[in-house]
């Protein structure tokens, strides 16, 4: 059950807001001009999926830990990598986060406590656990949140890195972000269980189900997640219920799922869901909700001309900042 928005206060339900938009904006702008042929590469849309990054990333402090996935932009957007760096970045500029080297499935900047993503389906899980260790050790009271998909809920990372998180205690907080799909196979093709929260027990953490389209729902789930990880009382799989609106990545028709499926996600759609209840139990007119979104168009216009007249990178770059023994 959602706290009602008084307690949870008009200012926090609004910044979340702003940041839910910011990340469906900055999305469908990338969209377009990728298509216009301006970004090179790929594209793994988190489009429907917001209210899951932002939920859980308002519990968490500048120095607190993330990892994340090949559908990374969100998760980056919340934890407060600049959205000038992460559109430089796709633009392959040397003003991107990654220097322009990574692109899209690799943002992330470690000054804001977001490891650069990992397009490994499962392989960021055990590094957060040894995020996490690292936390216990050198930076108690500060937590590691691990970012995956219900596809990477089948990986042997997933077990490895539950299960170190678990055994040492560690203040860990795994989101499976079940969107029902692994690009185009069904969850029921591939699970026996009804939800990937009943593994939590195989490892002997707790698990819990949350409406991922409910920003509230899943930033209450993931304070408690964060707290008790602070409190050194161990970490927890949260399993947030979701759906990418879009198709998987560049080119997916989507004949894996019915158009009726999918017109049913989109009218629980996160960002709708929580712009009707500013408007019903907060304070807030749609002018309020329409100068946000006005601002963040303007930054989002504004980190597309940066990433523009921003200098390639180039090859002579290559070698710079790679680890080599
Ligand atoms: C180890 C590994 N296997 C396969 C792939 C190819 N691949 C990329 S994304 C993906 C689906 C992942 O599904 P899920 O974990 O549910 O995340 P979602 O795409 O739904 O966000 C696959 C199979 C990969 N990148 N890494
Ligand atoms: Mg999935």
């Amino acid at each position: 059950m959602a706290e009602p928005i008084e307690v949870l206060g008009n200012g926090k339900m609004l910044s979340m807001y702003r940041t839910m938009f910011m990340i469906r904006r900055f999305e469908d702008r990338v969209n377009e001009l990728y298509m216009q042929g301006q970004i090179p590469s790929t594209l793994h849309l988190y489009v429907g999926q917001e209210a899951v990054a932002v939920g859980v990333c308002t519990n968490l402090d500048k120095d607190d830990y993330i990892t994340s996935t090949h559908r990374p932009h969100g998760h980056a957007i919340a934890k407060g990598v600049s959205i000038k760096s992460i559109m430089a970045e796709l633009y392959g500029k040397k003003t991107g986060c990654c220097q322009g080297k990574g692109g899209s499935m690799h943002v992330g900047d470690i000054q804001v406590g977001m490891f650069p993503a990992i397009a490994i389906v499962g392989a960021n899980i055990p590094i957060t656990a040894g995020a996490a260790l690292a936390c216990k050790f050198i930076h108690p009271g500060k937590v590691a949140v691990s970012f995956f998909g219900d596809g990477a809920s089948n990986e042997g990372a997933f077990h490895e890195g539950l299960n170190m998180a678990a055994i040492w205690n560690l203040p860990a907080v795994f989101v499976c972000e079940n969107n029902l799909y692994a690009a185009s196979t069904p969850f029921t093709t591939t699970f026996k269980i009804k939800d990937v929260s009943e593994r939590a027990a195989a490892y002997g953490m707790l698990g819990e189900i949350v409406d991922g389209n409910d920003v509230i729902a899943v930033y209450n789930a993931a304070k408690k997640a964060t707290e008790r990880a602070r409190a050194g009382q161990g970490p927890t799989l949260l399993e947030c219920k979701t759906y990418r609106q879009c198709g998987h990545s560049r080119s997916d028709p989507r004949g894996y799922r019915t158009k009726e499926e999918e017109a049913e996600w989109i009218k629980r759609d996160p960002i709708l869901l929580l712009a009707e209840r500013l408007l019903s139990e907060g304070n807030e007119t749609s002018e309020d909700i329409k100068r946000i979104e006005d601002q963040v168009n303007v930054d989002i216009e504004g980190a597309i001309v940066f990433a523009k007249e921003s200098p390639d990178t180039e090859p002579s770059d290559t070698l710079q900042h790679v680890y080599y023994g």
